[in-house]
């Protein structure tokens, strides 16, 4: 509990056994319950995850949205907080970040990781790509979002009702800005660290560029 709030935790896993023991084990104890979605995994995701005291939900279709899908509906918090299996976000700031949606009574506050502070977080065409995107999503729908592309979401789990979530794969995560700025919840940013990734990267960049800027498009036209 955290500003009498139950805090529920939400990580989509594909082979992340390394980065999901690193982000357990720096759980600060406010949170109530941390849920890992196995989508498939080869590895020890599953072991690790409950040994150290997750709740693991294994979802076998494929993909990032997939597996948030499956994830969110799993979790009974009052605010629900996502982020990679891959330690790239800090957990340590969830008590922060659950602060300031309640100080600025927003129902969904996205953590934006740029400017990178950890210029090895990121390569360079995966930066351009981020900045792309997200200059088509302001471009597109005339909003002012910083990060359209970032993993980390907090937000109050009565919101998901109004939400339409149907893409499985990497769009999931502009989907649910998207989804959340266009059924006026009220959204906002805050900045957080973002570092180097554990274990091996899941992204596939061109593929998953392609694909999100396609869905942000006919999303624009109004095609799901
Ligand atoms: N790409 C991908 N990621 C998945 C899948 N299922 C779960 N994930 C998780 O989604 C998160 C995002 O993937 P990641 O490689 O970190 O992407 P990036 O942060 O955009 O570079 C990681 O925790 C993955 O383990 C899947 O089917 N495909
Ligand atoms: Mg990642």
């Amino acid at each position: 509990m955290h500003l009498d709030l139950k805090l529920s935790v939400v990580i989509p896993c594909f082979n992340e056994e390394s980065g999901v023991r690193e982000i357990l084990e720096r759980m600060p104890a406010i949170v109530d319950e941390v849920i890992v979605v196995d989508n498939n995994s080869t590895d020890r995701t599953a072991e690790v995850a409950t040994a150290l005291g997750a709740r693991v939900v294994a979802e076998s279709r494929p993909g990032y949205g997939a597996a948030y899908k499956a994830g969110l509906a799993a979790a009974t918090g009052d605010v629900i907080i996502t982020m990679d299996g891959d330690a790239t976000y800090p957990p340590e700031e969830i008590g922060r970040l659950v602060a300031e949606l309640l100080e600025k009574q927003w129902d969904f506050l996205s953590a934006a990781r740029f400017p990178l502070h950890n210029a090895r977080a990121m390569g360079v065409t995966n930066q351009v790509g981020n900045h792309v995107l997200t200059a088509v999503t302001q471009v597109l729908f005339l909003l002012p979002i910083r990060d359209s592309q970032s993993g980390m979401w907090v937000f109050r789990r009565e919101l998901l009702a109004r939400l339409q979530l149907s893409a499985d794969g990497m769009a999931f995560s502009q989907e649910i800005k998207l989804e959340a700025i266009l059924c006026k919840a009220r959204f906002g940013e805050s900045h957080v660290g973002y570092g180097e990734r554990l274990g091996e990267v899941k992204l596939q960049r061109w593929r998953d560029g392609w694909l999100n800027l396609t869905h942000l498009v006919a999303r624009r036209l109004g095609r799901r």
